[in-house]
Parts: C-alpha cells; sequence; structure tokens
C-alpha cells in the first residue's frame, strides 16, 4: 500500500541509555503485527538492535528504522541509542522526523540523557509526547516523575493518562483524553476498556478540564467556543491537540510499561488520531529560502539523512521523500556533485528486515542501496531542480585518539577504510597529521572510538590500535636576539659560502618596524600551521643581493617548522636580516638557505623562547550535587575558570583547560559525576605554558 502524507507519522523515540526506547519499539512492532513475537534486548533478538555491537553491548548505538501501520496510518518508528556518544544518531532522526517521544523511566525520572535529547528536540522545533514508561517498575514513581518532567521541561508538559498502579501489579491506565480507564491483562497487549471508577473522576476530569483549557487557549476560534460553551466537542479537542502538538505548546505525558506491553497501543492510537502528519509540520525551507511542501504531485526531492555500510550489504542510504514521489529505477540528481543515482531497489525496514516496495510518497522514509556517489546530508531531485535541503548541524568531536595499524603497511587500507567510515558518521573527524606524525581520530567519547575500532576490525579486517594522540605545541619567543652566521663549504666542485646577520623578535602587530634598522621592504608569511613569520630585508650596500632572499626565507620557514625547543612549529616571529657577506662564485641559495636556518635557530634560542600550548573551551553542564568534584578535577588539570551559573537545573562551568590536560576526559567525568554531566569542547588558540611544564617538556 503506498500511503500519502496525511496518513503518514514519522516518529522518533528518544530518551536517557536504559530509559526502554528499544523494547517500546518492539511492542510498536508486535501489536501491530508486524512481528510475530516480541524480542527482549536481554535476549539480543529485538528488531531494532540488531548489530552484532548492539546485541552484545545490549545498547542501540545506531538509529534504526522500523515501520508499522495502525488503523489508517504508516507510522514511521526511529529508535535511537540513548548513549551521548551516538548524539549524531539522534540529530540526524529529527531532521526527519515529526514527533519525538521521549521516554523516562518511572524509577529514576528526567536524567542527564533526558535533558540532552530536550535540547535538540526544542532546537529542531519538532512536536514532543512524554512516556512515563518502566510503571513496573518496583521503584516506580509516577507522581515524582511527573514533577520532574514540569521542573525541567516547564507547564507546557500536561498529563493525558496517569496510572491506578503501579510496582510489579501494574495494569491499569486511567486516560483523562478519552475519559475511560485501560486494564490490561497478564500478558498485556489490548487493553479492556471500563468507565472511569467514581473514586477517580475528580481527578481525571480535572486533568481532562486542564487539556482542554490549555489546547483552547492555543487557538482564537477555539478559545471563543470554549469561553461560550466551557467545553470543546471531541474533534474539536482532537483537531486543537494536534495544532498545539504541532507549535510545541503542550507536551502531552502518556503512561507505559513497555516490558510487559501495556500502554503502547494507546500511544499508537494518539499517533494516528492526533500527532501531526508532514503536512502539520512547517514546511522544509530550502537554502534559497523556497518552501517546500509534502506534495506528492511536486518533482521528487529526497535527502539522505544517515548512511550506514553493512556486511554482506554494502552502503545504506536512509532518506526521506522530501516532495514528490520515489520508485524503483527512478533516477535523480545529486544537488552537490552533479552526479546521477539510480534507486534501483527502495526498501522500508524493521531494523535488519528490509521490504521492497513500490512506491514511496511524499513525506515517507525509506532506505536504498548502493548509490555510487551520494552521501550523508545530500539533496537528490528529479532533472532540472536543484532543491537543497538544509543540513543536518552535527555534533562537534569531543575526544581526539592517534590511531595506528597493526603493520605501516596496512596503513593505506586502514586510512581508506576510516574515511569510508568517517563519510557515514559525521560526527568523527579523521586527521592525518603531518607535523605530529599520527593519523588522530576525533569522536564524540571513548565508547564511539571503540565502536569505530569494533567495526574497523569486524567489517574490513583491520585491527587498528589506540595510542596517545601528541599535543600540537607551537613555539614562540618572548625576547629580542642577534645572531650571526658564517656557512662556508669546500668539497670537490662549486663551494658553497654564507654569511649572514638577522635578528628576532616577537612580532606583535606588523605595523611597527625592527627598530635601528634601515627596513628596505618585508613580507608577512601566513603560516600553515598559524601565526605569521615577518621577514624584513635591511641590508644596506648590497651586502646579500636580494636574490638571495627566497633562499634566506625557506631556509627560515624549515627551521620554523621543527623548532629549537621541542621540534614543534615556531609562530609570530619577526626576523630582520640585517647584514652579511657572498662570494662571487661560492654564494648560492643552498649556501645562504643554511646559513639562514642556522642563524635563526641561534637567534631563536636566545630570544627567550617560549612553548605555546593549544587551549580549549570547556563548558560543562553537571548536578549541583556533583559540581564540588567537577570543579576539583578540572583543578588538576590547570584550568581556568572564567565564569560560573546555573542553567535550568544544570550549574554551567565555563573554564579554559589546555589540551594537553584534556586526554581522557569524557571518561574521567562521567566516572566523577556518575553519568550526571556533560561537556562540550571547543578551541580556544594557544597561550604560554608554565615554565615548569615547558622545563620538563623541554629536558
Ligand atoms: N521493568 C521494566 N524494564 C524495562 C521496561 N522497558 C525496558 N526495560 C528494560 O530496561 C533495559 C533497557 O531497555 P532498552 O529498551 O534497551 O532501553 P533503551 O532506551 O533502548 O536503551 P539504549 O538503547 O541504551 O538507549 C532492558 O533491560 C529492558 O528490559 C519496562 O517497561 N519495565
Ligand atoms: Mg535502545
Amino acid at each position: 500500500m503506498i500511503f500519502q502524507a496525511k496518513d503518514l507519522r514519522n516518529v522518533v523515540l528518544l530518551g536517557h541509555s536504559g530509559c526502554g526506547k528499544t523494547t517500546f519499539a518492539e511492542t510498536m512492532l508486535f501489536e501491530s503485527g508486524a512481528i510475530p513475537r516480541r524480542g527482549r534486548v536481554e535476549d539480543g533478538n529485538t528488531a531494532s538492535d540488531y548489530t552484532l555491537i548492539e546485541r552484545a553491548k545490549g545498547n542501540s548505538i545506531f538509529t534504526a528504522l522500523m515501520a508499522v501501520e495502525w488503523k489508517e496510518s504508516k507510522i514511521n518508528i526511529l529508535d535511537t541509542p540513548g548513549l551521548d556518544d551516538f548524539a549524531g544518531e539522534v540529530v540526524s532522526a529529527l531532521k526527519v522526523t515529526d514527533t519525538a517521544l521521549v521516554l523516562i523511566n518511572a524509577a529514576s525520572g528526567v536524567e542527564v540523557g533526558t535533558e540532552l535529547v530536550w535540547e535538540t528536540v526544542m532546537w529542531n522545533q519538532v512536536p514532543a509526547a512524554f512516556v512515563i514508561n518502566q510503571l513496573d517498575h518496583e521503584k516506580s514513581d509516577y507522581e515524582e516523575s511527573l514533577e520532574e518532567l514540569r521542573l525541567h521541561f516547564g507547564k507546557k508538559v500536561l498529563p493525558v493518562q496517569y496510572p491506578l498502579n503501579q510496582g510489579r501489579d501494574f495494569n491499569t491506565i486511567v486516560d483523562a483524553l478519552r475519559m475511560t480507564m485501560y486494564v490490561f491483562g497478564e500478558e498485556g497487549g489490548k487493553p479492556e476498556k471500563r468507565p472511569i471508577p467514581d473514586s477517580e473522576i475528580e481527578r481525571a476530569q480535572k486533568m481532562h478540564n486542564d487539556l482542554v483549557e490549555a489546547v483552547a487557549e492555543n487557538d482564537e476560534s477555539l478559545m471563543e467556543k470554549f469561553f461560550e460553551e466551557g467545553s470543546l466537542t471531541e474533534d474539536e479537542l482532537a483537531r486543537g491537540l494536534t495544532l498545539a502538538l504541532s507549535g510545541q505548546e503542550i507536551f502531552p505525558v502518556f503512561c507505559c510499561s513497555a516490558l510487559n506491553n501495556m500502554g503502547s497501543g494507546r500511544i499508537m492510537g494518539f499517533l494516528n488520531d492526533i500527532a501531526p502528519s508532514p503536512l502539520d509540520r512547517k514546511n522544509e525551507v530550502l537554502k534559497g529560502g523556497e518552501v517546500l511542501e509534502a506534495d506528492a504531485s511536486a518533482p521528487t526531492t529526497v535527502f539522505i539523512y544517515k548512511t550506514l555500510s553493512e556486511p554482506r550489504v554494502g552502503k545504506l542510504s536512509y532518506f526521506k521523500v522530501f516532495s514528490g514521489t520515489l520508485s524503483p529505477g527512478d533516477e535523480l540528481y545529486n544537488v552537490q556533485n552533479r552526479a546521477s543515482e539510480r534507486f534501483n531497489q527502495i526498501y522500508t525496514t524493521n531494523g535488519k528486515e528490509r521490504r521492497a516496495v513500490p512506491k514511496l510518497s511524499a513525506g515517507d522514509i525509506g532506505v536504498t542501496v548502493k548509490l555510487r556517489d551520494s552521501h550523508t546530508n545530500d539533496s537528490l531531485n528529479s532533472k532540472g531542480v536543484d532543491r537543497r535541503i538544509r543540513t543536518i548541524k552535527f555534533p562537534e568531536p569531543r575526544i581526539r585518539m592517534a590511531v595506528k595499524p597493526p603493520s605501516k603497511s596496512e596503513m593505506e587500507k586502514m586510512a581508506r577504510a576510516l574515511n569510508i567510515l568517517q563519510e557515514e558518521d559525521p560526527t568523527i573527524r579523521l586527521e592525518h597529521s603531518r607535523e605530529l606524525n599520527q593519523m588522530i581520530l576525533h569522536g564524540q567519547g571513548q565508547l564511539h572510538l571503540d565502536i569505530i575500532k569494533y567495526r574497523l576490525e569486524k567489517v574490513y579486517g583491520i585491527k587498528m590500535e589506540f595510542e596517545e594522540p601528541k599535543i600540537p605545541f607551537r613555539e614562540t619567543i618572548s625576547g629580542v636576539a642577534d645572531a650571526y652566521y658564517k656557512h662556508k663549504k669546500q668539497s670537490g666542485g662549486s663551494g658553497q659560502f654564507a654569511e649572514i646577520k638577522m635578528r628576532v623578535e616577537p612580532l606583535v602587530n606588523s605595523a611597527g618596524g625592527p627598530e635601528g634598522l634601515n627596513l628596505r621592504s618585508r613580507e608577512v608569511v601566513d603560516l600553515p600551521w598559524g601565526g605569521k613569520m615577518e621577514l624584513c630585508w635591511c641590508i644596506v650596500g648590497g651586502a646579500i643581493d636580494t636574490k638571495f632572499i627566497q633562499a634566506i626565507k625557506k631556509g627560515i620557514l624549515l627551521r620554523m617548522e621543527k623548532g629549537p625547543l621541542t621540534g614543534s612549529p615556531c609562530t609570530d616571529v619577526r626576523v630582520s636580516v640585517f647584514d652579511g657577506k657572498m662570494h662571487s662564485v661560492d654564494s648560492n641559495d643552498m649556501a645562504f638557505q643554511t646559513a639562514s636556518s642556522m642563524a635563526f635557530k641561534q637567534a631563536f634560542e636566545n630570544a627567550s623562547p617560549q612553548l605555546l600550548e593549544p587551549l580549549c573551551n570547556l563548558e560543562v553542564h553537571c548536578g549541583g550535587e556533583v559540581m564540588g568534584e567537577v570543579m576539583g578535577d578540572l583543578q588538576t588539570r590547570r584550568a581556568l575558570i572564567h565564569g560560573m551559573g546555573a542553567e535550568g537545573h544544570y550549574q554551567l562551568i565555563n573554564a579554559k583547560v589546555p589540551l594537553a590536560e584534556l586526554h581522557h576526559y569524557t571518561s574521567s567525568l562521567k566516572s566523577i559525576t556518575q553519568g550526571k554531566a556533560k561537556f562540550k569542547l571547543s578551541d580556544a588558540g594557544y597561550a604560554i605554558v608554565p615554565a615548569e611544564v615547558q622545563h620538563q617538556m623541554v629536558s
């Protein structure tokens, strides 16, 4: 069956790791008849966590796409990983979905992961509802969980249901939207509908009225009707709910025990009746400002939100049809690289299971295999259309590790495989550092890097080793020094002769010039490793011919690349060449290149050389209860705290920290705060290394 946009529901499951997203997805598949029996995460047989590594770890690592049919709708379910290292999977899923279901565990309430995904939901303006799951858990506390939701996410959080019991005997939910009660049998599944007992009517009615009021408040015509008649019809309430949900004006709260299969049917009913379809969502605004509607009759535009290579299958490209329709055999044009791509087969999936489909219409999500030259964030259009869907902004890396193959001969093979993985996972970055002579892998956390190592081995058969990444130090000077160097070489054939006098000083700004010298010309060089070198030609009386300026510059730059202090590149130095001698025969480029390189070394070493180290801006969000530990730990990392404050329920710490002190920070922060903190990193330039650290480094 081909589903039109009005009957599509694209839903993403979000929440802290372990809150029950995969188990919930499994009940949706089972309840809708998509799978004959339910798997369990512990048994490693759920539809969503189908890769070997997920089964081994017992956590989702990749977003899995599944599809169920419920009443008139096709519900595309994207089950995301809750572990913070895989945040990239969350942002890409949010790009293509119209409703976010944020699950929490009724035994632990709002957790760091809940807040992390909420930030992204708000940033992407995706309509959202909460599901309080695990109500069968012996420590389940519905009231506490609901209170925490309100505390963290505000008064738009509105309960639609509440449990009449909790813990091991949990089996009854009062639904204030439908004003009915659901009682589940031992096996869960389809509940029995019963009238709400008298003892609960008042509470349920209050909850219902709060919902009606919130919906009415959000729409003028409904407000008028509500004031006139004091209530809304079921249709008006449904329409108002869709409107309020689509505008993020309310965040309804549902109840569930995914493990006991209690509650998912009602939630799918809500998705079918109320949740926005691609037509209800704000239309996609293209890079040029054009608004793109989910119109099946318009030319086709497809956006690739995820790429994944699988053994024996090859490259899978997950996409959303933003406009038009797509059928097997269709040829589209990649707007980024102008390549034409044939979609030989298109599929919907339930995790590993792929089912070929005859057509996908605007608003729908699917998969294809073996596209030749298309990647995540690419837009593909019908011929003659030039639309670019705004790309997904992936999180910046937070950890770096040097990687090496088991043997030198496998270096290229490893680099090729890592490049493919980098293409698939935009949250990793591979850096070939000539300066550090290392290949550096940047990622989201240690677990993230371990998964890459695992995949390299399993998918590409390459055993990669991690090693500590070197720090890209820089060298500069704080003093002024002159140097004189005479280079003379007499060996068979033409000799070499060059004499040079130069001064080095810190390059503070190019406005000034070398004091007391005769400035003839100057050249400012932007150094490939950052910073500048200014070469001032102050030769009088032709002591050195200007034809040797380039050779002299080359000699200085070669020496600057591997600085005299630690072999790190030098930066921000003014070099003034103010005297020297030539020999009519033996003076040549090589002679002056050598002389200038040696003279620079001498002068640099006598000009109070200083080591500079890369700094990072570190932003830590942590609970007040772990603030002390976080601060204490930062003090041991030579951090410069330059701001503290509260943000929502978090304490916020802003600091500048040397990169050299941040090795393994992800795992140590996790352990000192039991996972109750998160952080962001960004480059903060360079700073002088303290004398005692420099001394250690140089010695
Ligand atoms: N008691 C109880 N346990 C549950 C329920 N839902 C899930 N669990 C258990 O919680 C654990 C984690 O469940 P998952 O479904 O893997 O959680 P998740 O949110 O997908 O976790 P990540 O994939 O790591 O993000 C498993 O042991 C489940 O059996 C529930 O409703 N009640
Ligand atoms: Mg999971």
